[in-house]
């Protein structure tokens, strides 16, 4: 014991010593295993004696060389490899090696594992099983959340299997090395020096991806450019497959729809073209043949002036299909994204997927998905779940969140994405009566689907950190555990996120956990109060701009989306509005269609209200609407403070990133409040309520802020 002491003691003075260990800088995400206190290096030392596995392949050597990595972190000891489970080891079995094990093995699927401490020939083991060696590196990273978060490492017993079985991440990532709504710096694909150099980050990468779970990563922007289905592209793309795939990782491409006449000349992308079909069953066999366990293709169609199938009166279930029949000999699917609306169409742009999409359901092949956005117009800080889910019963639908934060703050603002997610899956959709939550829509369950799958647009980039700010890790983190296991609570993710990325210490997981769990409706509060959406200012959708009034589509522009008058304000999306309520099932139609029975979140979503319509606390909606700015801005003063206190706790890089970026935060939470404010009163000509400042500046001044370079422009 007083040697392992000793050593451990050394190693540390040589770590920080040693040129080029930087301090901490957020690199190492929640898998930094920083040296425990003494008691708890005990024990997970007395767990972690030595690692037993079932052989040597990639994936058994990335899980031996984490848990390698992280007990000698922890503890200062590094466990050896063991041929044989002796006492306290960590021993991974699967069913081939050790074919009698106590362990209901059918049910952890083949990503799945079970923990289990229990005895070999009378001595004390903890047992890791699965039927994969990708299952065993699933259960390592688990069992390694426990040793980091402080959990009891005796008497485990743990079964754990994903709900869903696609579970990804969307790059919209350009090949100039540009991300689109990325706020993390440069593209982490390094496209020009692929595929000859695979720097190191792509295996902290898939490290990082597989111990929340990801299974997958579509690698190009959904807004893409033919040229990624080039070969030399493809032997890119290759390259990065080779470094995931023993993390469990596939990847997958996003691919434009007129490829066949920008790449090779055809005259037409018509998808009931048979030239056009053979071109992308070509296509596929290449990709193939240099990515044999390539994925499959992410289609944004139709959408946004992107090319698609309607180009040739033919539907999203023709262009699909034609290209599900080329990936899927190769066992590729196809995910064709309902994001649509279109200049042409006058009706409510929340209206629009639903309206193209509903009638096909039935029509597309069995190895599509169709990834719908958890909300129907764009990523809001609160929208109403999209009413696609539910509405097409014989379609599997995907879940598409954005993880990169483009209308909550992007990187400054602390706005933790757990809640919205959870509200999200949470939301019942009333399809098969009471109960037909959104996350049985997409896991399968409520519909009898086998093909399953939620996605998140990535906020990843080359920062050192990765995600353009230290709690934002928060939400990459969030979103791979809650896509494994759609029950479980924000609360509970931030919980172990937060004792992984600082400390397991109580007197700093509770606070940063209570700033966490308030700071999305915090967000809601100043930026988007009571239903209201979209009102952010032009391109970099940053700051406010409610007065926006002049871009080229009507659904582009603020005043769309809030209609302010002197009146009143709100869509009115009922019966005498556009109707969307009734894309809806007759229990939330109903609901909704009465602002007294629709939950005032989403009052200004759903109806058009007179200024002084009475909240339920009495106030009018203007001096509620008040109310709600200033209660965000306070949350935000709020965090400031609990963040202070946390100084002598945190080391000092993140601490001080953190504290810069709220001090950001609370600059423009005002910002947010003052010029929301300005610009509704200069439609209603209305007092402020009793006690509430006048915004700092005149409505010109806010108007005239403008932000060319703001980053994550398309
Ligand atoms: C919006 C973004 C835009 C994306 C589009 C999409 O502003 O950059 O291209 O969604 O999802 O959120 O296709």
């Amino acid at each position: 014991m007083l040697a392992r002491l000793f050593c451990w003691m050394l190693s540390l003075a040589c770590l920080a010593l040693s040129p080029g260990v930087h301090a901490e800088d957020g690199y190492d995400l929640w898998l930094r295993y920083a040296p425990a206190d003494a008691a708890r290096a005990d024990v997970i030392s007395r767990h972690a004696t030595a690692i037993v596995a079932p052989g040597d392949s990639a994936t058994l050597k990335a899980a031996t060389d984490e848990l390698q990595r992280a007990v000698a972190g922890m503890t200062g000891t590094k466990p050896a490899l063991s041929a044989a489970p002796s006492s306290g080891a960590l021993w991974l079995a699967t069913p081939k090696t050790a074919p009698s094990l106590p362990v209901k093995m059918q049910a952890l699927g083949p990503e799945g594992y079970a923990i289990r401490s229990t005895q070999v020939e009378g001595k004390p083991v903890t047992l890791i099983a699965a039927n994969s060696d990708i299952g065993l590196l699933h259960g390592a990273y688990h069992w390694l959340r426990l040793a980091q978060t402080g959990a009891n490492l005796d008497a485990l017993d743990i079964m754990s299997a994903p709900k869903i079985g696609l579970r990804l991440l969307n790059h919209w990532d350009n090949l100039n090395g540009t991300v689109e709504r990325g706020y993390a710096g440069q593209s982490i694909w390094d496209w020009w020096r692929l595929p000859d150099y695979k720097g190191p980050r792509y295996t902290d990468y898939a490290r990082a991806n597989a111990s929340i779970g990801i299974n997958g990563t579509v690698l190009n922007n959904v807004n893409a450019k033919a040229d990624s289905l080039t070969a030399p592209y493809i032997a890119k793309a290759a390259a990065l497959a080779d470094v995931f795939r023993p993390y469990g990782i596939k990847v997958y491409l996003s691919v434009k729809w007129t490829a066949p006449m920008e790449l090779d000349g055809l005259k037409t992308a018509d998808p009931m073209d048979p030239a056009v079909a053979a071109w992308w069953k070509a296509k596929a066999d290449e990709i193939y043949r240099a990515i044999p366990d390539f994925g499959g293709f992410l289609v944004k169609a139709n959408s946004e002036g992107q090319p698609g199938p309607q180009d040739y009166k033919r539907t999203h279930a023709d262009g699909a299909n034609m290209l599900a029949a080329a990936v899927k000999p190769h066992g590729g699917i196809i995910m064709w994204r309902a994001f649509v609306y279109a200049h042409d169409n006058p009706d409510d742009r929340a209206k629009q997927a639903y309206s193209d999409f509903k009638p096909l359901d039935g029509q597309f092949a069995d190895n599509v998905i169709v990834q719908v956005k958890n909300g129907a117009i764009d990523f809001q800080p609160r929208e109403p779940f999209h009413p696609l889910f539910g509405a097409m019963p014989k379609t599997p639908l995907m879940m598409e969140f954005q993880i990169t934060k483009e209308y909550l703050g992007q990187s400054t603002h602390l706005t933790y994405l757990g809640p919205l997610f959870q509200e999200v899956l949470e939301a019942d959709t009333y399809a098969k009566g009471k109960g037909s939550t959104v996350a049985k829509v997409i896991d399968g369950s409520l519909d009898g689907h086998r093909l399953t799958g939620i996605a998140g647009v990535a906020n990843i980039g080359v920062d050192r950190d990765w995600s353009g700010s230290i709690f934002n890790q928060a939400d990459w983190y969030a979103f791979g555990r809650m896509a494994w296991d759609t029950g479980l609570s924000a609360d509970a993710v931030a919980r172990e996120w937060a004792a992984m990325t600082f400390s397991p210490d109580p007197r700093v997981v509770d606070p940063v956990v209570a700033m966490m769990m308030g700071s999305r409706e915090a967000a809601v509060d100043y930026m988007t109060p009571l239903g209201l959406a979209h009102v952010m200012a032009t391109g970099h959708h940053y700051g406010p701009g409610p007065w926006i009034s002049n871009l080229a589509r009507p659904e582009w522009n603020p005043v769309y989306y809030h209609k302010a008058d002197a009146a009143g304000i709100g869509f009115d999306r009922t019966r005498t509005g556009s109707d969307a309520v009734s894309q809806y099932a007759p229990p939330l139609a109903r609901r909704w269609a009465k602002p007294a029975t629709t939950p005032e979140q989403d009052l200004l979503w759903f109806h058009h209200l007179p200024w002084t319509y009475r909240l339920k606390s009495g106030d009018t909606l203007w001096d509620g609407m008040v109310h709600h700015y200033d209660r965000g801005v306070a949350y935000v003063a709020d965090m400031q403070r609990s963040w202070d206190s946390l100084r002598p706790l945190i080391d000092a890089e993140r601490f001080a990133q953190t504290e810069a970026f709220l001090r950001i935060q609370r600059r423009e939470a005002q910002w947010w409040r003052d010029a929301s404010i300005a610009y509704f009163q200069s439609v209603n000509r209305l007092p402020l309520p009793a006690g509430a400042a006048a915004p700092e500046h005149d409505l010109n001044w806010y108007k005239a802020l403008s932000f060319p370079y703001a980053p994550g422009h398309n």
